[in-house]
């Protein structure tokens, strides 16, 4: 195997089929059962009669491609490890309850970004959805994640969500973004360059104000209401910190879609000898790269959102760049050419420009009480979190070690951003220098019944007890 290629969303897709295409043997590794990541995400097989949208096209046509490609798909198989050893990448797979591993000669990693969410107070009741995580229930199954709906969060996505959520048949109580207008207008520049994209923000926003629904601009949601499910959201007015200052205002609803921005999945890389570095866009860490995807490991390259979250627009341009450069290190092709890196440069702008929408400010992280869990996994309360700082937890190990916060089965993906926020809080520091966790396998739980599938008591080496 030349390549192997983590992710099959649009840049891990577009990295495999350019690979193959320059004429390198290309094994494309996805856990989803078809390429399209998370925004071009596959429609449930019970519902591909419901009406298309630029999602769903873009994905079939990706799908398309894939299936006529001779790229090798492993599809519904989680990476769970990644090793070297003498020149080669071992990827440690499970698929269907079982674990296998493959071997390449490069390995391109397309991992694409998850979503952050700030812990607020009644942010883990039933009714709360990531405003992310909402897309990719609408886009897979056409079903809008409540009755009423408040959406809140920052950048794009919370306009999309919301008129999404009114396509589907919900009703959308109110938008809370914590941008304000200003924000967007200096995004402005950036969006002129894609007019198509900007025309379909401006029918979202068009759509809303014609339904009548508020938008509450530089505004969050400080609290989720409701015992065992969401029965409304408090609202307050935030400053430029985006530290909640106003009043308090009321809406009744029984779902709450939330987001604060997303943040590459830059595990697999750390797991496979990358660094990061803060990306001050985003406010997040990235992966180091050079332009065409190459990193300080030989025979390994990034690309996408899992690199650093440069957007939908960018991530197939990033994919083929990053594709054609780990062919021509395999001696096919010619790498990428400087016209292709300019084009990604260009997209790559956009998401800048949303990313920075979205960028978690200093005064977030306020939201979260002594009260309120911040690792979901092990119920940790960030009083908890403040206390083991206070004696001397420096960083997100130390805090773990002490509080259990990060050791869940989510590893830390979702906590440890806002624990790292808690830490320059209460250490009065500024949040890049606090660093995230160190990684190790596995980077998702496996089942010990997998890793025990080919152990037979039979082969265990028990010496026979001496004749007495
Ligand atoms: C939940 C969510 C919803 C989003 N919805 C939108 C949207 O509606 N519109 C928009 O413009 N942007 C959206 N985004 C942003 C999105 O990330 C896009 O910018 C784009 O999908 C990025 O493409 P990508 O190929 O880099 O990553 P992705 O599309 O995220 O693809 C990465 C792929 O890698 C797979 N993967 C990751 N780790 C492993 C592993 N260990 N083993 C096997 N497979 C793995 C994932 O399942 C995924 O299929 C969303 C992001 C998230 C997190």
């Amino acid at each position: 195997m030349d390549i192997a290629v983590l992710g099959a969303g649009p840049a891990g897709a577009h990295a495999a089929l350019a690979a193959a295409n320059a004429g390198a043997a290309v094994t494309l590794i996805d856990d989803q059962p078809a390429p399209g990541g998370q925004v071009w995400r596959a429609k449930s097989a019970a519902i591909l009669s419901a009406p298309a949208t630029p999602e769903s096209l873009a994905g079939d046509a990706l799908r398309g491609a894939v299936a006529a490609s001779p790229v090798e798909r492993m599809p519904s198989t989680r990476v769970w490890s990644i090793e070297r050893h003498d020149g080669l990448w071992t990827l440690h797979l499970l698929a269907d309850g079982a674990v296998a591993t493959l071997r390449a000669r490069k390995l391109i990693l397309a991992a694409g970004a998850r979503e952050f969410v700030q812990p607020f107070p009644g942010w883990t009741t039933p009714g709360v959805v990531g405003l992310a995580g909402a897309t990719a229930t609408m886009k897979r199954d056409q079903v809008a994640p409540g009755r009423r709906v408040v959406v809140c969060g920052t950048g794009p996505l919370v306009f999309f969500v919301a008129s999404e959520v009114r396509r589907l048949g919900g009703e959308v109580a109110a938008v809370v973004t914590a941008n304000s207008r200003s924000d967007w207008l200096a995004a402005l520049p950036a969006m002129a360059r894609q007019p198509r994209l900007a025309v379909r923000g401006a029918r979202w926003l068009a759509d809303l104000a014609l339904a009548g629904v508020p938008v509450l601009w530089r505004h969050t949601v400080t609290a989720a209401t409701g015992r065992d499910r969401v029965d409304g959201v408090v609202v307050r007015r935030v400053d430029a910190d985006h530290r909640a200052v106003g009043t308090a205002r009321h809406f009744s609803a029984d779902t709450c879609v939330i987001g604060h921005g997303l943040l590459p999945n830059v595990e697999p890389g750390r797991l496979a000898g990358i660094g990061v570095q803060r990306d001050a866009v985003a406010g997040s860490w990235c992966l180091e790269a050079g332009a065409d995807g190459s990193t300080m490991v030989d025979g390994l390259f990034v690309c996408g959102d899992g690199a650093a979250v440069r957007g939908a627009l960018a991530a197939p341009l990033s994919g083929e760049i990053a594709g054609r450069a780990a062919a021509a290190a395999s001696g096919h092709g010619d790498g990428p050419s400087d016209a292709l890196i300019r084009r990604h440069r260009r997209a790559a702008r956009f998401g800048a420009a949303m990313a920075s929408l979205s960028r978690p400010r200093p005064g977030l992280a306020a939201l979260a009480t002594a009260e309120t869990i911040v690792c979901r996994c092990e119920g940790v309360t960030r009083g908890a979190i403040e206390d083991e700082i206070a004696s001397g937890a420096g960083t997100c190990g130390a805090v773990k070690s002490g509080t259990r916060a990060g050791m869940g089965p989510c590893g830390g993906r979702v906590c440890s951003t806002a624990i790292m926020s808690i830490i320059a809080a209460v250490r009065d520091v500024p949040v890049e220098t606090v660093r995230p966790p160190s990684v190790r396998p596995p980077l998702t739980p496996v089942p010990v019944s997998a890793l025990a599938s080919g152990f037979r008591y039979e082969d265990l080496p028990i010496r026979q007890p001496a004749p007495l």
